[in-house]
C-alpha cells in the first residue's frame, strides 16, 4: 500500500512536466504560457535567483521556469510547498507550476547552503 502511494506521487509532478514542456510550441526563449497563465522566467546561479522579487496572481495557476545558469544543481522552493519545488541540473531549465492566495512567499534553493549564501527572493502573491 505504502509503495503504491510513493509510485503516484512520483508520477504526477513527471505528467505535469511533459504537459508544460508539450506546450512550450517552438522551444526556445520565446514567451509560453500554459492553460493556468504566464509563465515566469528565473535564472540561479551560485549563489543568486535573478531576479529575486517576483510576483503572481493570487488563486491562479502560474508556472516558474528556472533557468540553471550555475555550474551545480539548484531548485526553486516555495516556502511552504516543498513538494512541489522544481529541481534543475547545471545549465538546465525545469518548470513547476503553484497556485497560491494572496500573501508574502520566501522562495530559496533547498540544497543544502544555498539559501544561507544568497539563493533566496521574495514572491508577492496578490
Ligand atoms: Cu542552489
Amino acid at each position: 500500500m505504502h509503495n503504491r502511494t510513493r509510485r503516484l506521487v512520483a508520477v504526477i509532478p513527471t505528467l505535469a512536466l511533459a504537459v508544460l514542456g508539450a506546450c512550450g510550441g517552438g522551444g526556445g526563449d520565446s514567451t509560453t504560457t500554459t492553460a493556468g497563465g504566464p509563465v515566469t522566467k528565473v535564472s540561479g546561479t551560485e549563489f543568486a535567483f535573478d531576479p529575486s522579487t517576483l510576483t503572481a496572481t493570487a488563486d491562479t495557476a502560474f508556472a516558474v521556469e528556472l533557468a540553471n545558469a550555475g555550474t551545480i544543481e539548484h531548485d526553486f522552493t516555495i516556502e511552504g510547498r516543498e513538494s512541489d519545488k522544481v529541481v534543475v541540473a547545471a545549465g538546465k531549465k525545469g518548470t513547476a507550476t503553484f497556485t497560491l492566495a494572496a500573501g508574502t512567499y520566501k522562495f530559496y534553493c533547498s540544497v543544502a547552503g544555498h539559501e544561507a549564501a544568497g539563493m533566496k527572493g521574495t514572491l508577492t502573491v496578490a
